[in-house]
């Protein structure tokens, strides 16, 4: 019947269509998988970069976290202490030796001119025995919050709040790699350093 015909002929042509529109699938497959295949290139190289980041990331962390430990064991020593040697800070960042004749206050920041902001410069220093092109700073100093400013009060909704900022008995340790801080944490004095006023131990200032 004439019906028929046409029915398979739009039958055939259908399949005719489906067969060039699945060849075209095909191509459009392989080109996605053949860019697919390169992002995932792409994707794997930014793991391998991304793994390397982080690997370094734990390894500065690890650092830092050797530095900020070995600052935190020297004692606290009292106010307005002499600043340290360049051979004791030799002894104190690149040396296994417990570097105990420097103080905490000896590496203590000051607001030289008094007016809130703390006007010395950190500890620079670089590690030993590693390749390392970061540039390792400690900073020392009663700027608790590392906000750049010493305020030993604030004004808060018309309330004054005690920030313990610019006391004698606490100070902030901050260990920064090329400006990044890394670690940081306040160390305060303990009672038994309250009471010992005395020379820092291991004896003597260089
Ligand atoms: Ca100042
Ligand atoms: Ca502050």
């Amino acid at each position: 019947m004439p019906g028929r015909v046409i029915v398979d002929k739009e039958r055939l042509m259908k399949r005719t269509s489906q067969a060039g529109f699945s060849l075209i699938e095909v191509i459009i497959t392989f080109s996605i998988l053949a860019v697919a295949t390169t992002a995932l290139g792409l994707v794997e190289l930014s793991n391998a970069r991304r793994t390397q980041y982080l690997k370094q990331k734990d390894i500065a962390f690890a650092r830092g976290q050797a530095v900020l430990e070995r600052v935190l064991r020297i004692p606290f020593g009292t106010p307005g202490a002499t600043a340290p040697t360049p051979a004791q800070l030799d002894l104190l960042f690149g040396s296994d030796d417990d570097a105990r004749a420097v103080t905490l206050t000896m590496l203590q920041q000051h607001d030289v001119n008094d007016d809130g902001t703390v006007d010395q410069q950190p500890w620079s220093f670089k590690l030993q025995g590693v390749e390392e092109k970061g540039v390792w700073t400690v900073h020392v100093d009663s700027d608790l919050d590392g906000n750049g400013k010493i305020e030993p009060t604030i004004t808060q909704d018309g309330l004054s709040i005690e920030t313990r900022e610019g006391r004698a008995d606490i100070l902030r340790v901050e260990v920064r790699r090329d400006g990044k801080t890394v670690l940081k944490t306040l160390r305060a004095r303990t009672p038994q350093e309250q009471d010992d006023t005395s020379a820092p131990l291991g004896g003597g200032e260089g």
